[in-house]
């Protein structure tokens, strides 16, 4: 038996493979305020919400982050949801502090995929103890959900990282990652030869979720059929290994200057009103 939200086979397929997915893990008692949030939301939307993708029927794919600072049931469900104690389970942590909330909305037919990549190597942090938790609030069928390479997580080598701001085009979103001498390969094209990895994915209910290894290579969503939306709400974690990283080769979203102002600086512990500590392990009984 595992302890609280999570069964001890669960946090195990999270250390082996890098993700898992939980079924049913939130009521619609979390799911209709956070629908109601993203309505809102997406109306008045952060100014980092940008169009990732705009077809020529008129589909979009939007994103946009850290809303849980503006949109009260964002913030409800990070503070008090029980997605805190999963991460912190999954994670074997002793404390885990919220990073930020993401949302990814797509518009129905929309066959736009995320590229694969990973996101840790992106972030103003660094660590192996984090995760991110993909929530679909409408059902999502396996060929339209995000994927996984199984164990990526795991694997040695460092890539390269993409410039997502291709995908908008705004000049505010370019970033020109470095390309030092540093040992980073080009990213593999794992869509042009997916027989070579083992990809995982899985249909999805409001409700479920699939937590992940923030290191783990996953892409994928969209790829809808004609009457189906996608709308996800997302939310990511940091255990106790991760520390504040400015990373010399670029960040994507750049926190660094929100971090100075909140007094962290590099190589610090996580931790501020911007990035709470919201779960904490109770100490073994004596
Ligand atoms: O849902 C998507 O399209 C992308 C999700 C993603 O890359 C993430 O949650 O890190």
């Amino acid at each position: 038996m595992g302890q609280g939200p999570v069964t001890d086979e669960q946090v195990q397929a999270f250390a082996d493979d890098g993700v898992v997915c939980l079924r049913g893990a939130f009521g619609p008692d979390w799911i209709e305020p956070l629908r109601r949030g993203m309505d809102r939301a997406l109306a008045g939307p952060s100014e980092r919400r940008r169009i990732w993708d705009a077809d020529d029927r008129g589909g979009t794919t939007t994103y946009d982050n850290q809303c849980w600072l503006h949109v009260p049931e964002y913030r409800d469900f990070a503070e008090h949801s029980p997605m805190a104690e999963i991460a912190g389970r999954l994670l074997g942590a002793s404390a885990v502090n919220f990073f930020f909330d993401a949302v990814f909305v797509r518009t129905a037919g929309v066959r736009f995929r995320t590229p694969f990549h990973q996101d840790e190597p992106y972030w103003s942090v660094e660590g192996f103890d984090t995760c991110s938790a993909w929530m679909p609030l409408v059902p999502v069928a396996r060929e339209s959900a995000l994927e996984f390479v199984r164990g990526s997580h795991r694997w040695d080598q460092r890539y390269r990282q993409e410039n997502f701001g291709v995908l908008t085009g705004d000049d505010r979103d370019q970033v020109r990652y470095g390309v030092a001498d540093d040992g980073r390969v080009p990213f593999p094209d794992i869509e042009g030869d997916r027989d070579a990895y083992e990809i995982l994915g899985w249909d999805m209910e409001p409700g479920d979720v699939t937590v992940f290894n923030a290191r783990i290579i996953h892409g994928g969503s969209g790829n809808l059929a004609p009457d189906r939306e996608l709308k996800v709400f997302n939310t990511q974690w940091l255990g106790d290994d991760v520390r504040v990283a400015f990373r010399p080769e670029g960040m994507d979203p750049d926190h660094r200057e929100v971090m100075e102002a909140a007094g962290l600086g590099h190589g610090d512990r996580i931790t501020s009103d911007l990035y709470p500590e919201l779960w904490r392990r109770e100490p073994a009984p004596a």
